[in-house]
């Protein structure tokens, strides 16, 4: 325990990666926010919670529950649980985690593409199933990477080590932003809807937003058409489930590659019983090693902060602003 910080009262909200809870532990006075929330907390710990390491929402109430609080350090890069605008209004600072996890989202993101186009989880079904031995082979994957045109949906950090990747893979590559990335020789389009009838391979690595929210509907899916093969690896909120459920039920698309959903960890039962829909429980980053870099990252934020006053990774709402 560092002498400096070890009577600084920071809140553990949400189910911690180990790491934190230990890291937070050692240099800090750490509080455990248990099942009965801001509530259960008895005022002086209340008032003395001056940072809050969190994967839970932060809302307007959770920030004026805590009325020393001075930064939310959030574990995960995407930030949409919490309310960065009302805590930049309340001289609070908030960060998260990019950048260390940006290699692993992405090989996630071409290990589902390729699941999904080659159809390999129902290959191995198929064999533990017994059926090569007892029906032959696999029967040939009607889809295939060869010659595929991807559109990446967001070529922020994560969406640019897919499409490296994909380059790499010999797929031609196009994107999405408000505005053209700098410095890159991947095709610009201006509108989703634009780049969706562009591509048959669309990736979706936006973060979750009101301006994103639903942004894939039944029209892009209609744009993509009927080879069309749908990744997301950004936020389930981007997608209009039932659009999208109508989509491969019907034949607008081929497939779809999901890590995320609207209602996570629950999954439309129609998306569980769709073929050609490859899903994962959001496992982007999920390695030890990634974690724990994660985990890190949230400690350094709130030990650079109560150091010297000011944090590795802020977002973007709270960027620039300094400890008074
Ligand atoms: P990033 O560097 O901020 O990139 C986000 C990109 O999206 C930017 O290029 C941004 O460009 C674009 N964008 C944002 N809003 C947009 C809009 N309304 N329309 C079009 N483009 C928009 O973020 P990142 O580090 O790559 O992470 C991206 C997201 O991936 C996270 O926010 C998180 O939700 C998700 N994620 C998922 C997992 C997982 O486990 N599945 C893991 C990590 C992250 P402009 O600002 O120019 O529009
Ligand atoms: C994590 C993520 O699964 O970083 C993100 O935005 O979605 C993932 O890395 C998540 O943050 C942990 O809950």
């Amino acid at each position: 325990m560092t002498s400096k910080t070890a009577d600084i009262a920071i809140l553990l909200a949400g189910k911690s990666h180990p790491q934190v809870s230990e890291r937070v532990g050692r240099e800090f006075r750490a509080i455990e926010l248990g099942k009965g929330g801001l509530a259960a907390l008895d005022e002086a710990t209340r008032r003395a919670i001056r940072g809050a390491a969190v994967m839970a929402r932060v809302d307007a109430a959770f920030v004026d529950a805590l009325p020393a609080l001075e930064i939310v350090s959030s574990f995960g890069v995407g930030y949409d649980h919490v309310d960065a605008s009302y805590c930049a209004s309340r001289n609070v600072m908030v960060t998260n985690t990019p950048d260390v996890l940006s290699e692993e989202v992405a090989d996630t993101a071409v290990g589902l593409l390729i699941n999904t186009v080659r159809e390999l989880p129902r290959a191995e079904n198929w064999l533990r199933e017994g059926r090569w031995k007892n029906d032959g082979p696999y029967p040939l994957a009607p889809a295939t990477l060869r010659g595929r045109h991807a559109g990446i949906f967001g070529l922020g950090r994560i969406g640019l080590a897919i499409a490296r990747r994909l380059e790499a893979m010999g797929l031609a590559v196009s994107y999405h932003n408000r505005r053209p990335v700098e410095g890159v020789g991947y095709t610009y389009h201006g509108s989703l809807k634009e780049m969706a009838a562009a591509v048959d391979t669309l990736i979706s690595v936006v973060p979750g937003s009101a301006a994103t929210n639903k942004a894939v509907n039944a029209n892009i899916l209609k744009a993509l058409g009927p080879d069309g093969v749908f990744i997301n690896i950004g936020r389930g909120s981007t997608v209009d489930e039932p659009a999208l459920i109508e989509a491969l039920s019907t034949g607008i698309i081929r497939a779809a590659g999901l890590d995320v959903f609207a209602d996570e960890p629950n999954v439309p039962e129609a998306l569980l019983g769709l073929p050609n829909a490859c899903l994962l429980p959001h496992v982007g980053s999920s390695t030890q090693h990634t974690r724990r870099a994660m985990a890190d990252l949230v400690v350094d934020n709130l030990v650079s902060w109560f150091d010297n006053g000011t944090v590795l990774t802020p977002v973007p709402e709270t960027a620039g602003r300094k400890r008074q």
